[in-house]
């Protein structure tokens, strides 16, 4: 019997500093009806889903930076999400901003939750690569702050057998890095579930920006290919407060084949079957991890502080 789940990538077009959770959330249920009417099991909505995004700007008072943090999931706002998800026997992903009380201080992460078609919650993600500075970079009008807003993920990259598949998570820059897909596979993810931010002007170098939405889908092809998986990876995208979010949300089959795109850069929906048995048919072959990869060869890793040295002079 074939094993496939319909997925979903939800994708959210800009969300103004100025707009309500209650508004945002109605924004969500609208998608997960549309995903649901398509016949979707699994919806993937973005990374920090909930609000704006705010590392574009350098805020120093508390409150304020609060207001974008949720304390818990699903919280006051998000229960009406959580409570359709159910009804319609949907699962999904949903990033947001986590404010948490833990080990006797207040720490703040960029997390996604994993809810399945029962509404339960099945695990929670905290982004590990976090972009952009500690602090404010001058001459640039749009900031990229995470690394002054948020702690480092501290839950690894862990897998769930849920849905029927075997599924992890991971959340937008982690993409980029061969290591989320690799540690994923290693545990035998068959899916991989991202939301993304990504200013089209996120290095402030006109010659790689102008690659951003290529780099993107690279890094999304590449990780679904060279691990067998699927990748579904949804963004939050268009002209938000001044900056423009790439779109291109997108699933991926182990093969590496795009099977489904956004075309705007609004609220979209698109769907595709997932083959988890493509999955397993690339691992038993190509990319047999146990047959094939040969770490015990690849040397000593070597972590270097700076470059190799240049040749000593006779
Ligand atoms: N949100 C996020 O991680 N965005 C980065 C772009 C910014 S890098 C300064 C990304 O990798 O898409």
């Amino acid at each position: 019997m074939q094993r496939s789940i319909v997925t979903a990538a939800a994708q959210m077009g800009p969300i103004a500093r100025s707009d309500t959770r209650h508004q945002v959330v109605d924004r969500l249920i609208a998608l997960l009806h549309e995903a649901h009417k398509r016949g979707a099991e699994l919806v993937v909505f973005p990374e920090l889903t909930l609000t704006t995004f705010f590392p574009r700007w350098y805020l120093t008072d508390p409150s304020e930076i609060d207001v974008f943090f949720e304390s818990s999931m699903p919280g006051p706002d998000t229960q009406r999400l959580f409570d359709e998800a159910r009804r319609l026997g949907v699962g999904f992903y949903l990033g947001y901003a986590e404010l948490s009380e833990e080990d006797g201080g207040r720490h703040r992460f960029n997390t996604s939750v994993l809810v399945d078609r029962a509404g339960r919650l099945v695990g929670k993600y905290r982004k590990i690569h976090l972009p952009g500075y500690d602090a404010p970079q001058p001459g640039r009008d749009s900031q990229h702050l995470e690394k002054y807003y948020f702690e480092p993920g501290n839950l690894g990259f862990p897998v769930w057998r849920t849905m029927g598949a075997v599924m992890g998570m991971c959340i937008c820059n982690d993409r980029r890095w061969p290591e989320t897909y690799r540690v994923l596979a290693l545990q035998g993810v068959e899916m991989v579930l991202v939301g993304y931010n990504t200013p089209d002007d996120h290095t402030g170098n006109f010659d790689f920006d102008s690659l951003t939405g290529f780099h993107s889908q690279l890094s999304v092809q590449a990780g679904a290919y060279q691990n067998s998986i699927w990748v579904v990876a949804t963004a939050k995208a268009g002209l938000e407060e001044g900056s423009n979010l790439i779109g291109q949300s997108m699933i991926v089959a182990p093969s590496g084949q795009v099977v489904a795109m956004a075309t705007s850069t609004g609220d979209e929906v698109v769907t595709a079957r997932c083959d988890l048995d493509m999955a397993t048919l690339y691992r038993q072959t190509i990319f047999n991890l146990a047959r094939h990869r040969q770490p015990q060869h690849y040397g000593l890793i070597v972590e270097r502080k700076g470059p190799v040295p240049p040749p000593e002079d006779d």
